[in-house]
């Protein structure tokens, strides 16, 4: 029984090994890129956003930017000199902390007449750090030679 147990334990922890995920790349509004008339609120609708992952704006820098703003300011469209503008064209977020982020395009009417405001929720870290690919599979086929090692002792 106990052996069966710590058979489990390793199996598990193997699984949990090997689904260790990477920081994830999202390139806001995908090929389209942040512009007008993109329904960012279905592009953002089922991905998972975590610490660690970065936001990545492209768009042409003499018609849009990128201001961070809170969930009034995203209501309403309106933000100060206060707030955080990126406009290189070619901008990236990482995100820092749990919770909901607001980013806006400040030009014109975009954010209030031409859909150009995202809300995403950012949840916590993956569990482990997120190591290169080639690590990660050298680490997981080590743990899986060591596993095959041990079970007979096990059994
Ligand atoms: C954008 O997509 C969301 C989620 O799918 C939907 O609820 C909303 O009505 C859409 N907005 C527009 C302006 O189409
Ligand atoms: C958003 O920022 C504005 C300007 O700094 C501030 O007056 C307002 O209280 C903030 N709202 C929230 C919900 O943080
Ligand atoms: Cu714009």
């Amino acid at each position: 029984m106990a052996s069966a147990a710590r058979l489990a334990f390793f199996a598990v922890s193997m699984v949990l090994l090997s689904s260790v995920a990477m920081a994830t790349d999202f390139t806001v509004g995908d090929g389209t890129g942040w512009t007008v008339d993109f329904n960012y609120t279905a592009w953002a609708e089922g991905k998972v956003f975590r610490v660690g992952d970065t936001l990545w704006f492209n768009y042409e820098n003499t018609k849009h930017n990128v201001v961070k703003v809170n969930g009034t300011q995203f209501q309403e469209c309106s933000f100060t000199s206060n707030n955080e503008v990126l406009s290189s064209g070619k901008d990236s977020i990482t995100l820092k902390a749990e919770g909901k982020k607001w980013y806006v395009c400040g030009v014109a009417n975009h954010c209030a007449a031409r859909q150009m405001k995202l809300v995403i929720n950012v949840e916590t870290a993956a569990p482990a750090p997120a190591p290169t690919s080639s690590a990660h599979s050298l680490l997981s086929s080590v743990f899986g030679v060591l596993i095959v090692a041990i079970a007979p002792i096990f059994a």
